[in-house]
């Protein structure tokens, strides 16, 4: 399918240092990407399951990768970007059902929305935007490759895949048994199915249910023993990564509810289908944003929506400051105070650089670099922003200041704006 326009990425003088960002799997800072300086990144970003409208959760996650390409691409590397769409899936079918809509329409209209809130708020777009639904024979050709090694198994019709056949299963999220367990059980998993090898083996395909949307498979598929059905969801993800990314690609990226049972899941599918490994080579996740005291949810219904923030009138730039004002790991709780900062700030940014001239601002861009390849510690970034503002300010209160013309700089509004730009994708 397709994704939505690019936003324009200035270019600034010289190359940003290299990124060093937590991996969940190695459990520490490692710097990103593995490709060497000059090659391509490559980045899968799980994306969304389009039953609702996008909410600041949703807007944060992705922000949080849109601001590691900014950094890589300033660091000179093109990037390679991949994003799923989950457009079938049990949340999907049963908000359909709830309603009585259509499943596809709906899927489509939510994901035309999602374009619509991206384009907005300027998130870089992927290569290649790839739904669940076009990707099905890619789906059913790792199943069967799965089958062939003999890590998949059918339970009454469903084809389940072994999680031992991966010896360094459980590598990616550091989860005990217990916690996998407990995990897997709240994020769509089925532990206590009876007929399952190990409680923790997740479903691959999914045989038809009655009223639900289903797939013929294929005769060799049909063969092997897959019936008309649908695709499971770890295995959606890693059939896209596979065939857009290959294997060893640099980062997999999503919330940290995706860390378990989700990216490790294909990750070990993927490394048993090619006998490879690592399936990524860092695994980064993005906290969760919350509406008084619980986790932003679809299926909670306590959202705050772009696109409602969109109608309001609010600023799409303002809404990027707010997200960008928490560090990307933390978890945190939108408030109307957060918008409320995030547009002053913004209008104090604008003020600033809309002078003929302005104070020296030769030092911004090493700062900003500097704080965004910590671990893209964004809100240094901003603060060192805040501080060019603040002798901006200081200065043209000073009436002596403002009249020392050797101590201003026709070029330092610009280059603020092209930073901000282009490596927070805020345009001033
Ligand atoms: N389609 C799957 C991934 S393959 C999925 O998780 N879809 S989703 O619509 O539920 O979430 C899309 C992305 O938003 C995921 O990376 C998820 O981790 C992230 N996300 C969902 N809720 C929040 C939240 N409250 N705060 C931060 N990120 C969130
Ligand atoms: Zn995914």
């Amino acid at each position: 399918m397709h994704a939505w326009p690019a936003p324009e990425v200035p270019e600034l003088p010289g190359h940003g240092p290299a990124v060093r960002l937590h991996d969940t799997a190695a459990q520490g800072l490692v710097p990103t990407p593995a490709a060497a300086p000059g090659e391509a990144a490559r980045i899968y970003v799980c994306g969304i399951t389009p039953y609702d409208a996008t909410h600041m959760g949703h807007a944060n996650t992705y922000l949080t990768f849109d601001l590691i390409q900014r950094a890589w691409l300033d660091a000179g590397h093109p990037v390679s970007y991949v994003q799923n769409v989950t457009d079938v899936d049990d949340p999907l079918l049963e908000r359909a059902l709830a309603t009585g809509q259509d499943w596809v329409s709906l899927a489509e209209s939510e994901t035309a929305l999602f374009r619509e809130d991206m384009t907005a708020l300027r998130i870089l777009p992927p290569r290649h935007y790839v739904g669940a639904v076009e990707s099905i024979p890619l789906v059913v050709d790792l199943v069967m490759k799965l089958l062939a090694r003999g890590a998949a198994y059918d339970v009454d019709g469903d084809i389940y895949f072994s999680v031992h056949a991966d010896p360094t299963f459980g590598s990616v999220a550091h989860l005990d048994g217990p916690e996998m367990l407990a995990t897997f059980g709240e994020r769509g998993g089925d532990p206590g199915r009876p007929g399952k090898k190990d409680p923790l083996d997740c479903l691959l395909w999914q045989a038809e249910r009655e009223g639900e949307p289903s797939w013929e498979p294929g005769e060799a598929a049909r063969a092997a023993g897959l019936k008309p059905g649908r695709p499971g969801w770890h295995i959606e993800c890693a059939a896209i990564a596979l065939e857009h990314l290959g294997m060893g690609f640099d980062l997999q990226g999503g919330g940290t509810d995706l860390a378990f049972p989700h990216h490790e899941m294909g990750a070990s599918e993927a490394q048993v289908i090619t006998g490879q490994r690592p399936y990524a080579h860092s695994y980064v996740h993005s906290g969760m944003v919350g509406l008084d005291g619980e986790k932003m949810s679809k299926s909670k219904g306590n959202l705050v929506l772009v696109s409602k923030l969109r109608q309001a009138g609010v600023d799409p730039m303002a809404v990027r400051l707010a997200l960008l004002a928490h560090h990307y790991r933390t978890d945190w709780e939108w408030t109307d105070a957060d918008l409320d900062a995030a547009q002053t700030r913004l209008a104090r940014w604008r003020a600033a650089v809309s002078r003929p001239d302005g104070v020296p601002a030769d030092d911004v861009l090493a700062a900003v670099r500097e704080r965004i390849a910590d671990d893209l510690d964004a809100p240094g970034a901003l603060k060192a922003i805040d501080a060019w503002v603040a002798r901006q300010e200081a200065a043209d209160a000073d009436a002596s200041a403002a009249r020392d013309t050797a101590a201003r700089n026709t070029a330092a509004p610009g280059q603020i704006s092209r930073i901000s730009d282009a490596l927070l994708g805020v345009a001033l």
